[in-house]
């Protein structure tokens, strides 16, 4: 019985492993801790980090230049219609922040200690 089980238990871990590996659909590879910025907007409008992690915002609005700038003035970048920014996030809290030609684009970063 005990032999069993254990066999039960490895076919489990060979289903959970293969799903897994299952190669996902073709698409633009995410990395962690990403904001995309295009179609005049942030996505995601609200994403949730750890202290010490570093967020990178992709700018993809061919045509139109955007920026990313803390509510409270902690972090700010560029205008820009392609390239990266990052900024890392040292402290626990609420991060709101906009785009300083769009007033409308807002989103959140939530930093959980
Ligand atoms: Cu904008």
């Amino acid at each position: 019985m005990k032999a069993f089980g254990l066999l039960a238990a490895s076919m489990i871990m060979l289903t959970a492993c293969s799903t897994a590996t299952t190669p996902a659909a073709p698409a633009e590879p995410v990395a962690e801790n990403q904001v995309t910025v295009a179609d005049r907007m942030y996505s995601p409008k609200s994403l949730t980090i750890s202290v010490g992690d570093t967020v990178t915002w992709v700018f993809a609005d061919r045509g139109m230049a955007h920026n990313v700038v803390a509510d409270d003035n902690s972090f700010r970048s560029a205008l820009m219609e392609t390239g990266q920014f990052t900024h890392t996030f040292d402290t626990a809290g609420t991060f709101t922040y906009h785009c300083t030609p769009h007033p409308d684009m807002t989103a959140t970063i939530v930093v959980e200690p």
